[in-house]
Formats: structure tokens, sequence, C-alpha cells
């Protein structure tokens, strides 16, 4: 057996035998000090929740992809400052109209919980250097810069906590309107060089503002980014890890903190321990598993994380779902995009995209919450996604008679579907290593159908 590899911040525990819990795991970089059982604890609902809305949203929402009667390339709405290589004194001015009267965090809130979300995951402060918050270290805010005059977190955490969903955020290293650090050239800011004299004021500017974060609207987890700055080194995110753990030790936060991750895989390099407590594959879902390791795909619904109107590259509600699906069954969760716009209106094609993943989701939830990544290496009609004792498949494309499960070697107690209120048996036979469930003749869901199987209370499926 193969104990749990974390991606970061963890020892790796390749012994058969070890007592977990009884191991203290102090990483060779000495992140704060736990053992299996509490990190297990610590991580408990966020590996249950398997997906969550991340939002993008501040300034850039303005000018939405378009400066000075140009549109810039696709992709980043939020690069703008740098993309159209606008100067910090007239970026700055957007903040002048920032004044988003139509936000509703309980609208947003909802909309999330009906798509099947679990957690939301903000922007607090972007590359841009703009802060959706009330921080008493820079007046560049939404409660002191703009019309609007208000902090936007601290109203949408009140809601998160009160609809039952967990509130966290996100927070850029990289600040192209710190004057601490500075443009690498005069075509764009990033990555931004930092004076080195200032290096210490900046790190404790961050400090003050993700302090300013835990007292206020409390994130759960610390969504870090911007981390691939030449001079942000492992040792200043091993020291901001330890310090973050120490405000709030049930804090979860991403690799991104720390100087491991290898590009849009996301995922550590294996040389060593790095900061964070998960993996962060961007606009991708790993190829295969990677059962035991936490990790979460992020990703848009178009092709920008900003807010941008020429965007109009959606993808579908099939897409989205089997995205869900695809990701829990390599054991990863699944953190899907919107960028709201400077009204404070997440725009209609991420609601009606959200609104039809949230149906399916109503009716098969029970097989992504909770679940861990499929035992099986390839299936030819979908994926599956397992729990103790039961394995979820989901059937992308519908077979004429019979689903084959290839190589299944447990004993089938029952198998039924997930959509059927009276969960009646599906008749299954045995064929040689497979198992052969003989199915209804049309698919009860186009996107994906879900057969349960039961396989015995404590076995779990052994497959070849
Ligand atoms: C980063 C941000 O720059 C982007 O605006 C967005 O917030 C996204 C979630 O995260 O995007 C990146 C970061 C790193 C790489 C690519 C995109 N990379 O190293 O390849």
């Amino acid at each position: 057996m193969h104990r749990p590899l974390s991606s970061s911040g963890q020892i790796v525990v390749l012994g058969t035998v070890l007592l977990a819990a009884a191991l203290p795991t102090i990483a060779a970089d000495a992140t704060v000090s736990e053992t299996q059982s509490e990190r297990d604890a610590r991580m408990a609902w966020w590996r249950e929740a398997r997906f969550g809305l991340f939002v993008h949203w501040g300034l850039y929402a303005i000018p939405a992809g378009e400066w000075k009667g140009k549109f810039v390339p696709p992709g980043g709405g939020e690069w703008i400052m740098n993309t159209a290589n606008i100067p910090i004194p007239e970026y700055e001015q957007l903040a002048k109209q920032f004044n988003p009267v139509k936000y509703d965090p309980a609208a947003w809130v909802r909309l999330a919980k009906a798509a099947g979300m679990k957690y939301i995951v903000i922007t607090s402060k972007h590359h841009d250097g703009f802060c959706l918050f009330d921080s008493k270290a820079t007046d560049y805010n939404a409660a002191r810069a703009t019309p609007y005059g208000k902090d936007l977190l601290r109203p949408l955490a009140d809601e998160c906590r009160k609809q039952g969903l967990k509130f966290c955020t996100y927070y850029s290293i990289m600040d192209w309107h710190h004057p601490a650090q500075y443009r690498h050239n005069d075509k764009a800011y990033n990555p931004t060089n930092i004076h080195p004299e200032r290096k210490a004021e900046y790190i404790s500017f961050m400090e003050t503002q993700l302090k300013e974060l835990l007292d206020g609207p409390n994130p759960e987890v610390l969504w870090f980014d911007g981390e691939w700055l030449p001079w942000w080194k492992e040792q200043d995110a091993v020291d901001l890890y330890n310090k973050l753990r120490k405000l709030k030790p049930s804090v979860i936060i991403n690799n991104r903190i720390g100087t491991g991750r290898q590009g849009m895989q996301g995922m550590d390099k294996k040389d060593r321990k790095y900061a964070g407590d998960f993996g962060t594959p961007e606009q991708e879902i790993p190829e295969t598993g990677l059962p035991g390791v936490d990790w979460e795909s992020c990703m848009t619904m178009n092709d920008t994380w900003g807010f941008r109107t020429d965007d109009k590259n959606w993808k579908s509600v099939e897409k989205l779902v089997r995205n869900v699906i695809d990701t829990a069954s390599k054991g990863g969760n699944y953190l899907l995009n919107v960028g709201p716009t400077p009204e404070g209106e997440i725009p209609q094609a991420s609601v009606e995209r959200l609104e039809g993943v949230g149906r399916w989701m109503a009716v098969n939830g029970e097989s992504i919450y909770g679940t861990t990544a499929s035992p099986f290496r390839k299936l030819t009609w979908g994926r599956c996604t397992r729990k103790p004792g039961k394995l979820y498949l989901h059937v992308f494309d519908w077979p004429k008679k019979e689903l084959i499960v290839p190589g299944l070697k447990d004993t089938i107690e029952k198998a039924y579907l997930l959509a059927d209120p009276h969960k009646k048996p599906l008749t299954v036979s045995r064929k040689g290593d497979d198992v052969a469930i003989l199915l209804p003749e049309k698919a009860p869901d186009p996107i994906a159908s879900v057969v349960v199987v039961q396989v015995g209370p404590a076995a779990s499926a052994s497959v070849r």
C-alpha cells in the first residue's frame, strides 16, 4: 500500500506498515509539524468537496479585454495592465469608475450552491495590485478608492457561512502596483523585479494583508499565485506558510506559495519538498489519476479568467459536467471560474452553465462528493469514482445492451442506476475476468449516467 503522497509540505511515506498517526511528518524544510492524521483532518472538508467556484474580479473587468479601441490578444482579461502595457497612474484611474451596484453576494452564493459547488475562491488581490477588501496597508482597494466605497469580500464570506459554503481567497505575490516591485523592462511588468532593499517591506505588506483577510472574511483556503518571480525564494514561501498556519492552523494553502510548481501541469517537482498543501493544474486535467495526492484543476468556462466582452468561446454544460467527473475520477477537485462584470453580475452565459451543471449534480452528486480516484486505468465508455464498498460508473457513451466493466474481481452485491429512486437492481453477470451489467435501452442522462455498483461492506474493488 502506498500512503497518500502529498504534493508538498509533507514527508512522503513510502514504507509499508508505518503507523502514520504516530509519525510526526516534519518536512525537510520544516514546514509546521503535523501528523498524517492531523493533515487528513485538516484536508477532510476540501477532499470531500470536489467542486468549487473560482471568481476573478477586479478593475480589469472595466476594460474587459479592450484598451484604447483595441482588443488585447485572447486570454487574460485580468492581464490587460501588462498586455496593453498600461502605466500605473493610468490604470489606477479605473478605480474611480468601479461601482458594482448590482453586486449581490447572496445571489452569487445561491448560484454556486445550485451548481453543486462547496466552496468559493475569490481574488482578494490579483497581479494588478487592486484589492477587493478594505485594507489598512493600501488605499488601492474597493472600500477606499472606488465610488462603491465598500469592502466586497466580507459580505460574500458572510453569505458563504450562512449558506454553508467555504469561503476562500486568491492572493497574488506578484504586484504590479506596489512600489517595492518594478516592471522588468519597458514592455512588460511580468515578471516583476524587486528593489532588494524593499523586499522585507513588501513581505511584511503581504503579511499585514493576509492577516487582515484571516481576521476579517477569514478564508479557509489561501490560494496563492504569481510565485514565479525570480526574487521569490522557497525560504520566503516556507516562512510565510509557517506564519499563516500559526495564525490559522486549519487553513489550507495551495502550492503556488512555494517554488516547486511545474508550469500548467501544476504539480510540484519531485526533487524535494516544497511549501503548500495541494497541486494546481491550470486549464487542464491530468492524463492519468493521481490517487492519494491532493490537487485541484482550475479552469475557465470560456478562454479568460477576468471578464471580457469579446470572449464567447464557452464550454458546453456536457463538457463541464464531464470535466467534474473526469477530475473526481482522477482524485482531484475541480475549480471552475467565472469573471463577473464591472457592475457585479455573473455573465448570463456562465449562469446558464452553472445551472446546467447543477441539474446533473442534484441527481448525481453522491457519485462526486467524498469520492476517491478510479481503480481502473482506462474505461472506453466513461469514468469511475469510488467510495468504500461502492463504485460509481459514469457512462458517457451508453452501450447497446451491456456495460462491460473490465477486470473487476469483487463479487457484486447489487448494481442500480443512481437516477432511479427505487434503486431497481440491474442484472449482473460475470464474463471471465469482466463483469457485464444489463442496461435499459435509454440512458437516463445523455451527459453522463451513473451506475452504482455495490461491492460489499468492506470490500473495495480490486482491478487488474
Ligand atoms: C495565473 C494567473 O496569471 C492568471 O491570471 C489566473 O489568475 C490563473 C488562475 O493563474 O495564470 C498562470 C500562472 C502560471 C502559469 C500560467 C498561467 N504558468 O506558469 O505556466
